[in-house]
Order: structure tokens, then C-alpha cells, then sequence
């Protein structure tokens, strides 16, 4: 039996329908030697299916920093929901946490599925992972809503600018100006999540760099513990823009030394890009086409309680075509959509007598309109 640090217990892994279950919350103590957390799991009991992206690819490194947080967290596996969209990041939910819950729902609808299951059971912790398409283009307005409401889960946006998936197609959030050998050039000027979700009153907004562990998994950890729908904007690069035609590992190289003999495609494997630079500091990094990204990590001069200088501080980043990472935003007093409605039980715990209106009261709801 595994007793959790809230107090609730569970023999099956099934996760507990008490009343008011908080989730562990608080960062655990550093692991024992034997790698046992504060609840008894090892890191593997943290660990998904084996990954079918791309070697390299920035969403696999996201994946194994969630799995490091939970971890270090101490949340138990069964207390989390994970939801994504479509897309290659939207995958993702399968290559961590492999005993909790998931739903895998339409392009763009992760928002509208997370909110009906956190509202049947308020208790557990959402977990959602969407790519910059999935939630930049096509869901652009759940997301907006899901902020606006107030739904209690972290949100985490894998964005590489493009639609990896449908092979590299420009997204919402790809910078004006910029060229892609397949996709040609993008005319049109990206949407800052970070800045639609501060003006949409989200409580906790961050950006990083998937590449950059330590500060992701810090930024997780943070998210995990805040109360209402956390946002963080993870820049993920995509290795299949690794494509530079003078090189001999290049796709179009490839094609044109290659005698056919099935319709498969190939992606080079990439070494996942790392960086490491400290608060404060400017870090140019190229990416697998060659093009570079420049991030700025906040430092203590940024207030992030201050809604207005963390848009101004997104504002002039935007013009400089600079990232900042670290927390831009924090706001704790906005209730969750669970407490606005004054949610105490989960409505799964109920039976279906309690549930389900008799037909008599149907009957009269009906008459009554009609
Ligand atoms: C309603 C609908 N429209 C379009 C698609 C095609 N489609 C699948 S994934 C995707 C974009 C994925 O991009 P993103 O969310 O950025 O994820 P990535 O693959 O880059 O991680 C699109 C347009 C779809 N599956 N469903
Ligand atoms: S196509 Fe891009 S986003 Fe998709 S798995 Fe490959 S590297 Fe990752």
C-alpha cells in the first residue's frame, strides 16, 4: 500500500476520491541514496512508453524534465491527468508518467476535454502539453477561455514555431520574415502566447528553453504548485529543419544520392541542443538549420508580480526578436474555476442516483419550457 503525502491512501495506484485530496505540493527533499522520493517511487516509476520523435527533438527533452520534477516532487503518478492535442508535442503525454490518466483529444480542443474531466474530479492535477499549432493556431480561443475560467492545471506550449507533424508548415507564433526550405517565407507577424495569456489574466506565465533543464524543471515545479491554470512557454526546437543542402547528412542530399527502394522518409538524429547561462545573461543559440535564437534570462531586476512591466518587458522583447526566460508573471489571488463554482466533493465520487435527474424532474424542467 502507498501511503501519500497528503494523507490519502491507495493500494491499487487507483487515485483517491476523499474530499479535499491536496496534491503534494511542496518541493520533496533531495531523493535518498537508493533513488526511493519522499512517497517511495523511483525515477522509473515516473517514466512513458519509448519516444517515436525524432532523435533530438526539443519535445523529448521537455518529457524527461517533466518526469524529473514530478519526481523530485514527490506527485504521485496517479494523482495526475495529462491531456494534449494533435501535433508531434501532443504525443508527448505517452513518453512520461505512463500510471497516470490521459486523454489525447482533438487538434486544438485539449482546453475544452481538460476542463470537463478537472471539473468531474477537481482533485487531480492537470497536466496538459500542446504544441504552438495546436494552441497558437487552430486553438488560439480554447485557450483563451481555458486562462479566462481559471481551470487549475499546468499548460505547457512545446514551441518550435512550426507544424512538425504535417511536415513544417508555418504556425502563429514563427517569426515575420523568416524562410524555411519547404515552407517558403512567413509574411506574417507571430502571437506572443506569453503576452495573450497575461492580457487574458493568467496567474502564472513563463517562457524557457528546452535545452535549458534546470530552469524548465524549476519552472515546472513552480507551475505544479500554483492554483490556477499555469502557462509555460517552452521553446522546443524541431530537428527536421536541420536540412542544409551543401551537407552530406542532408535530407536533400539524401533524396538525391538514393536509389529507391521504399517510401520512407528520414530525419537525421540531432544531439539534443543544451545550453546553460546564468540570470541576467544573453545566450545566442542556432538551431538545426542554422538559424539562431537569441534568450535572455530574467534576472531579480523583474518584478514578476507587475502585470504592466512584464508586458512591456514581452513588448520590447518582441521588437528585439529576443526570448526571455524565467517566471514573467505571477498572480496567486485569482480563484480556480473549482472554486470560483465552490466545488468541494468531485462530482465523479457521486452515484448515478445523485447524478442523474429523476424522470419526474425531467419531466417537469420540460413541461416547463415547452
Ligand atoms: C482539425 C484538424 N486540423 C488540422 C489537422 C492537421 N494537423 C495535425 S497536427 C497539426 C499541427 C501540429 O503543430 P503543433 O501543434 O505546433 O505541434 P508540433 O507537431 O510542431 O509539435 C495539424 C495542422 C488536424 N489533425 N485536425
Ligand atoms: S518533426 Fe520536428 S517536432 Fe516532430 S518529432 Fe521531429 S523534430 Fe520533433
Amino acid at each position: 500500500m502507498t501511503t501519500v503525502k497528503n494523507g490519502s491512501t491507495a493500494g491499487n495506484g487507483a487515485p483517491t476520491t476523499a474530499a479535499h485530496v491536496t496534491p503534494p505540493r511542496m518541493p520533496a527533499p533531495a531523493a535518498s541514496a537508493a533513488g526511493v522520493n519522499i512517497i517511495g517511487l523511483v525515477k522509473a516509476d515516473y517514466k512513458g512508453l519509448e519516444s517515436t520523435l525524432c532523435n533530438g527533438c526539443g519535445h523529448d527533452s521537455i518529457s524527461s524534465q517533466i518526469i524529473t520534477a514530478c519526481y523530485e516532487l514527490g506527485v504521485k503518478p496517479e494523482h495526475i491527468v495529462k491531456f494534449s492535442g494533435i501535433g508531434c508535442s501532443s504525443k508527448s503525454p505517452a513518453y512520461f508518467m505512463s500510471r497516470s490518466f490521459g486523454f489525447n483529444a482533438l487538434h486544438g480542443r485539449m482546453p475544452s476535454v481538460a476542463q470537463g474531466a478537472l471539473m468531474a474530479n477537481h482533485t487531480l492535477q492537470g497536466l496538459g502539453v500542446s504544441g504552438d499549432g495546436d494552441t497558437g493556431s487552430i486553438g488560439l480561443g480554447q485557450f483563451m477561455h481555458l486562462i479566462r475560467r481559471n481551470l487549475r492545471m499546468v499548460y505547457i506550449i512545446e514551441n518550435n514555431g512550426v507544424y512538425g507533424l504535417t511536415k513544417g508548415q508555418f504556425s502563429a507564433t514563427a517569426d515575420v520574415g523568416q524562410e524555411l526550405k519547404h515552407a517558403g517565407r512567413n509574411e506574417f507577424p507571430p502571437i506572443d502566447l506569453c503576452r495573450a495569456a497575461i492580457v487574458a489574466d493568467c496567474g502564472f506565465v513563463a517562457r524557457s528553453f528546452a535545452g535549458d533543464p534546470k530552469q524548465v524543471v524549476t519552472l515546472l515545479k513552480a507551475a505544479l504548485s500554483h492554483r490556477g491554470t499555469a502557462v509555460l512557454d517552452i521553446i522546443s526546437p524541431c530537428v527536421t529543419f536541420n536540412n542544409r543542402d551543401d551537407s552530406t547528412k542532408s535530407y536533400t542530399w539524401g533524396k538525391a544520392h538514393d536509389e529507391r527502394i521504399n517510401d520512407f522518409g528520414f530525419v537525421m538524429s540531432q544531439e539534443e541542443i543544451r545550453v546553460d547561462y546564468a540570470e541576467g545573461e544573453t545566450k545566442e543559440v542556432e538551431l538545426f538549420d542554422g538559424s539562431k535564437i537569441v534568450l535572455k534570462k530574467l534576472d531579480g531586476s523583474h518584478d514578476p508580480t507587475d502585470k504592466q512591466a512584464a508586458l512591456r518587458l514581452l513588448t520590447e522583447a518582441h521588437d528585439k526578436q529576443l526570448f526571455i526566460t524565467g517566471l514573467l508573471y505571477i498572480n496567486t489571488e485569482r480563484p480556480s474555476l473549482a472554486e470560483t463554482y465552490h466545488l468541494v466533493k468531485p462530482i465523479a465520487s457521486y452515484q448515478q442516483d445523485k447524478l442523474r435527474p429523476s424522470r419526474e424532474s425531467l419531466q417537469k424542467i420540460m413541461s416547463a419550457m415547452y
